[in-house]
Order: C-alpha cells, then sequence, then structure tokens
C-alpha cells in the first residue's frame, strides 16, 4: 500500500498552496504557533496535524512556542472550556457547544494574531481542520474568521465490520480493523481514518456490525476488552468516542444466564457488571448500539416484553458511566407470506416505536433510518421523525451503497440526505424539519444527532470508487451543518481532492451533482424501490424480491403496479404522517411523481405530473438513464491530463462497469414492464 498515494490521502492532500503571494502570508502568519503548556497536552493531534499541514503546505516547519512573540504575526491556540451539564466521568456530555470553536484575525502591533479558541481539546481540532481546509481551498487569512458550532450533538459513523475481516454489505475491500477473528495489530490505518472522520466533524463510532456474531460477542468480556480499549485510543485522540454494537443474548451467551429477559434481576446484574468491566479499560466508553428483534436478532419480544424495557435495561447499566444505548428501529416482519397484502413493513418501525414514546430513560436514543424501508434510491421520509416527542432519536443514513450502486456507480448522495434533513414534518407546525427534529432542541431531547453507515474499506482509495470519497466526507460536512448546499460541498470536496482547477471542479462537480438522479432513472422507477439481486442488492432482477419473505413488493401485474399504502384501499400507511403530508400522499391527484409507486397502484396509463404515462415514463427515464451514465464517462474522459493517472483510470474504469451495467439495468426493466403491459413505447425504440 503506498500510504501516500493521491487516491489514499482522499480529501487531506494538503498540496503546496499555488500562488507564492498567498503562500508567503500565510507562511508569515502561521510560521510561529503559540500554545500553552497545557493546552498542547491536550491536544496532540491538532499539533501534529498543523505541523504536517503547514509543511506540507507552505513548505516551513512551524516553529511551537508556550508564549507570545514580542513582535511579528504569529497563530495562537487556546482551550476555553464550556462546563457541561451531564458531563460523564472523563468530560464527554454531548453538549451543545462543547464541540465549538472560534477563528479571528487580529491586528497587533506590526503583524497579525490568528486566534484559534475550541471551547474543548475537540473544538480546537476541528478549527485547525478548518484553517487546512481554507488554506488549500485557496482562502485569504480573512475569510477564514468565523464562529462555529456544530449543529448536531451527536455526529456518528457506524462500521459494519466483522471479527472475520469481511464487512457486511462493503464495497472497499475487507475491514481495515479485523483480520482473522482478531482486531489487526497494526492500527496505523485506523489512526488514518480517525483522522479523516474528525476531519469532517465525527465525534462517534461504532466498531462492530449491528449483526453480532460471535467472536464479537465476546468484545465485552475481561479477554476482549483490552483489545477494543487499543482501538478506543486511537479514535479518543482524534475526539470521536467508541461505542460497540452488542449481542442482547450476551448473558445466555456468554454469561452462562439461562435467559437474556431485561426484567431478570440476574440479567440486569450481569449487564451492570459488564458495564462497569468495560469502563475500566474504556473510561469514556460511549455506549452500546442495539439490533434486537430485527432480522433474526434476539430481542425482548422473547421474553414478552417490549423495547422499552430492552433498552431501559442496558441504560440503566451505562447510566452510572454516562454511557448511551443506542437502540434501532429497523424493526419489522421479515418472514412475511406475499399473499397477506394487510401487513406493511413501511408501517413497521412507528406501529413498534410510536406508543413507546416518553417510556426512554434519558441515556436511549432510537436510531431510525432515514426510510421507512431500507436506503432505497428513493423513499419518502420515515414518519417516525415528528411523532415522539419525548425521546431522544438519532437519524441513520447510509453512506455505503447498498442499493444505490455500490460504489461501482457513481451516485452522490448528499442531495438525498438534504432532501431528508429539509422535509417538513409538520410536527407541531408547519416547517418543522427533519433536521429541526434531530438536531435535539426543538422537543428538548438530552441527545439526539445523525449516524451512517460507513463506506470504507482496506482498499487504496478506501472507497472503491474514488469518487465515494464525496459522500464520506460530504456525510460528515452535512451533519455539521445541515444547512450547507449539497452542491457547496461537492464543490468543496473536489476542490480539496483535486485542486482547484476551474475545469476539474466543474465538471467533477457536475458529475455529482446529476448522479443520484442518474442513478434513479435507470434503476426502479417512481418510488417503488427493490427490483435488485436478492441479498446481493447489485443489478437489476424485477421479480426477485417478489415473492419473498422480506416484505418488499411492487404488484406488477398486466395492468399496473405500485402498493397502495392509502387510508381509503390501501395498508393505511398514509396515516402516520401529520397534515398535510398525509393528504399529499393519499391524493393521486396530489402525490409527487417520484413516490407515486411508493403510495398507489396505478394503471400503466396513469399519466403523471409530467404529463407521461407511467409506463412511457419507465422507457423514457431508462433510455435517458443509460444515456445520462455513458455521458457521465464523456465528461470523464475530458479531464484526461489534468487529474494524475492512478485517480483517472480507476474512476474512468468505474465510469465505464456503470455505463455498461446501466444498458444491462434498461433492457431488463423496459423489457420487463413492456411484456408485462403489452403497451409498446411511442418513441419505438428497441426494447427486447
Ligand atoms: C446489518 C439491511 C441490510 C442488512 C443490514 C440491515 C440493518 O437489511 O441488507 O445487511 O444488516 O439492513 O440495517 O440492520
Amino acid at each position: 500500500m503506498r500510504m501516500e498515494s493521491t487516491l489514499y490521502k482522499t480529501w487531506l492532500q494538503y498540496n503546496e498552496i499555488p500562488g507564492s503571494e498567498l503562500r508567503r502570508e500565510y507562511a508569515d502568519l502561521l510560521g510561529r504557533v503559540v500554545v500553552e503548556r497545557e493546552t498542547s497536552r491536550h491536544c496532540t493531534a491538532a499539533v501534529n496535524e498543523l505541523t504536517e499541514g503547514f509543511k506540507s503546505m507552505l513548505r516551513t516547519n512551524a516553529v511551537f512556542m508556550d508564549e507570545a512573540p514580542a513582535s511579528g504575526s504569529y497563530l495562537r491556540i487556546g482551550v476555553k472550556v464550556v462546563e457541561a451539564a451531564g458531563t460523564n466521568r472523563e468530560g464527554r456530555g454531548w453538549e451543545k457547544g462543547e464541540d465549538a470553536f472560534s477563528l479571528k484575525l487580529i491586528k497587533a502591533g506590526e503583524g497579525k494574531r490568528l486566534e484559534l479558541i475550541g471551547r474543548s481539546p475537540s473544538g480546537v481540532l476541528y478549527g485547525v481542520f478548518h484553517l487546512l481546509r481554507g488554506m488549500a481551498l485557496g482562502l485569504r487569512p480573512e475569510e477564514l474568521e468565523r464562529e462555529e458550532c456544530p449543529v448536531n450533538r451527536l455526529r456518528m459513523i457506524n462500521q459494519w465490520d466483522n471479527a472475520d475481516g469481511s464487512i457486511e454489505r462493503g464495497y472497499a475491500g475487507n475491514s481495515i480493523f479485523y483480520e482473522g477473528g482478531k482486531i489487526v495489530a497494526d492500527t496505523s490505518r485506523i489512526r488514518d481514518y480517525a483522522r479523516m472522520l474528525s476531519s469532517v466533524g465525527i465525534n462517534a463510532i461504532s466498531v462492530n456490525n449491528v449483526n453480532v456474531h460471535e467472536i464479537e460477542t465476546r468484545f465485552i468480556t475481561e479477554e476482549g476488552l483490552p483489545e477494543v480499549a487499543r482501538v478506543a485510543e486511537v479514535f479518543r485522540n482524534y475526539g470521536i468516542a467508541l461505542f460497540l454494537s452488542i449481542n442482547f443474548a450476551a448473558p445466555l451467551a456468554i454469561g452462562g444466564i439461562g435467559t437474556a429477559d431485561p426484567l431478570d434481576p440476574n440479567v440486569q446484574q450481569w449487564w451492570a457488571e459488564t458495564a462497569n468491566r468495560i469502563y475500566r479499560h474504556i473510561p469514556d466508553f460511549g455506549g452500546f448500539v442495539v439490533k434486537a428483534d430485527s432480522e433474526h436478532r434476539p430481542g425482548p419480544f422473547a421474553y414478552g416484553r417490549d423495547h422499552a424495557d430492552g433498552a431501559n435495561m442496558l441504560a440503566e447499566a451505562l447510566e452510572p458511566h454516562g454511557g448511551l444505548v443506542i437502540w434501532r428501529c429497523f424493526v419489522y416482519n421479515c418472514m412475511q407470506d406475499w399473499r397477506d397484502r394487510s401487513t406493511d413493513r413501511a408501517r413497521a418501525a412507528y406501529d413498534h416505536f410510536g406508543p413507546l414514546d416518553g417510556k426512554f430513560r434519558d441515556n436511549v436514543l432510537l436510531q431510525i433510518k432515514n426510510g421507512p424501508m431500507d436506503f432505497q434510491v428513493r423513499e419518502p421520509v420515515s414518519p417516525l421523525f415528528g411523532a415522539m416527542s419525548r425521546t431522544n432519536q438519532v437519524l441513520e443514513f447510509q453512506v455505503t451503497q447498498e442499493y444505490t450502486g455500490q460504489q461501482r456507480h457513481l451516485c452522490y448522495l448528499v442531495p438525498q440526505w438534504k432532501q431528508v434533513l429539509d422535509f417538513d414534518t409538520h410536527a407541531v407546525s408547519a416547517g418543522v424539519q427533519v433536521k429541526n427534529i434531530v438536531e435535539g432542541s426543538l422537543f428538548g431531547m438530552k441527545i439526539s444527532g445523525v449516524a451512517a453507515v460507513s463506506n470504507i474499506g482496506n482498499e487504496e482509495c478506501w472507497t472503491g470508487h474514488p469518487l465515494a470519497q464525496a459522500n464520506l466526507y460530504g456525510y460528515g460536512r452535512l451533519i455539521w451543518n445541515p444547512d450547507l448546499s449539497a452542491e457547496a460541498i461537492a464543490d468543496e470536496w473536489t476542490r480539496l481532492t483535486f485542486g482547484n482547477d476551474k475545469d476539474v471542479v466543474e465538471k467533477v462537480t457536475q458529475m455529482l451533482m446529476a448522479s443520484w438522479p442518474i442513478y434513479e432513472s435507470y434503476t426502479s422507477p417512481l418510488g417503488v424501490g427493490w427490483m435488485v439481486v436478492p441479498h446481493y442488492h447489485y443489478g437489476p432482477d424485477v421479480d426477485g424480491y417478489e415473492y419473498s419473505r422480506w416484505g418488499t413488493y411492487h404488484f406488477a401485474d398486466r395492468d399496473g403496479i405500485g402498493v397502495d399504502r392509502t387510508a381509503a384501499t390501501g395498508t393505511g400507511y398514509v396515516t402516520q404522517y401529520y397534515i398535510p403530508n398525509r393528504e399529499t400522499y393519499e391524493s393521486l391527484k396530489k402525490c409527487p411523481d417520484e413516490l407515486l409507486l411508493f403510495f398507489h397502484h396505478v394503471p400503466y396509463s396513469h399519466r403523471l405530473h409530467s404529463g407521461s404515462t407511467v409506463i412511457q415514463h419507465i422507457y423514457d427515464t431508462h433510455f435517458g438513464g443509460a444515456e445520462a451514465a455513458e455521458g457521465l464517462s464523456l465528461i470523464w474522459s475530458a479531464l484526461a491530463g489534468k487529474i494524475d493517472a492512478e485517480r483517472y483510470e480507476a474512476v474512468e474504469s468505474r465510469l465505464a462497469e456503470q455505463r455498461d451495467h446501466a444498458k444491462h439495468w434498461r433492457d431488463v426493466i423496459n423489457t420487463y414492464f413492456h411484456r408485462k403491459s403489452g403497451v409498446p413505447d411511442e418513441r419505438g425504440r428497441e426494447i427486447y
């Protein structure tokens, strides 16, 4: 592995600042760095980052000093701690403001002082990354001035890595955490990852798959914990708290207790002792992530208990240490009979958790996927957002592209996440967007935020498709500040990754911004989802899930397609939304085209708002989408010579695969619907 390759360095290229005038200005301003001894002790990662960054961007070695120089310009770094209520033993309180920083340029005699003040060591680190990012973007010192405070308190990444080194839904090689059943001995790549995450503001990570297998169940034992503690230390240096996914049945599996019943005192005692043990090894341990009663994972249902009983029992054990329980709401019947039209998987999370609002302890957070199904290219927003005003919540996104091209197709997901965050739930009143809810203050949540499934593995470029790095970068930036635009983030990522050449920036940004609509256009139409090869979820198979147990149907027949989720004639899922969303989705007239088949079953001749019929829409978008996918590779080829060969070729080969595979999607989908409906394409194009 060439750790210094441009692929490996992602958006942290730290290229020499072009333009000698600006470089000189920065060298003069930043050549001396004043860090008081106490601050420097707590901010080693920040100091290291500055040293590296200056060396490579300014070609100077910064001089670090304890006290301000008598004259001239300098950078001053300091910490001004906020005393947070609810702070845990090791000082992590998840309070708003803890991660804030300010940067000010102050006139000082003949020179200038750039003052970076963090409200905690993490704040300093974020400030340093902000400074280095600004320099790489070619900003002038005065343009760096700002006060920043992340909007979301919990900004989390979930790894779905397994101890055997595999990654569930991973598309970029094997795990950087595990090999052959053990945590890797050399943690330097984990450190590089921590650095990447911290550079975009991530402050929490769960390091094992939510499907917890045998070896990982033992991570919380006396033998397992010293190993996990090694990883926790790496992340701690970058202000990132480590969480573990746990097996709800651990008391049974490894505790020697004949039950995992959350109301059994022996089980409660076992978890309390387990929590004590964990905190002896990892004093700032973040807490547990739990997938329970979901896709065959054990949970409280087996004992006739509900999810509040299960979550609260774990929360009680962690509470004395300041730990959190992040309990996933991805609970549904995965053994459905396709003939049973009354069960609707989309309803499940709301039906299970809505009635439990107010029953969870203060250190429990419910983690809710962005949509009611499962990270499809298009879904409505989960109606649980806004439905629980007395429960801490975490929104869950999927950065790994399970259903969106698996990092072999380009699909920049930030615009999709933006739509989710900006969705007006109409909870309480009009204008209450999802971002206002997960940010926490609206309902006075004790702690809340956003989590996402990571897209990295041990491939040199981290993410399989080099341009998929933009999703990881964009995720962090967006949840730090959900008001940033998807385009601004794309532009920023492109500049940091490929430099400030105007043509490169324009073309790559254009590709990124076009990519989600393109991917949607040649895959499953109008919000109906699925239509992928079962289990693998790559490539088309229209009926792959149609008669399976997973509750994911499109109900296409010779007359029509779509799922009737209306209150009048369907599953009633629409009633989970507030008015007017409920009415919009219920009404065939008002339902937005892109979600039509999620909410309604319609004949192929149904006319969309766009003016096209459903069947013609399917043909047009699939022909158009395949063409647009080819267009992406043409745009990229115009950049030959402007991007280093390594990255150019890596992207080129992925785009070629996408171009061909999009045609395959086009043909499979068009042929299926042509044969089912018998309706010819108005434009007479070739359908097989
Ligand atoms: C980790 C989907 C994925 C599973 C995943 C699950 C989840 O069903 O296909 O691989 O399991 O979501 O989010 O728990």
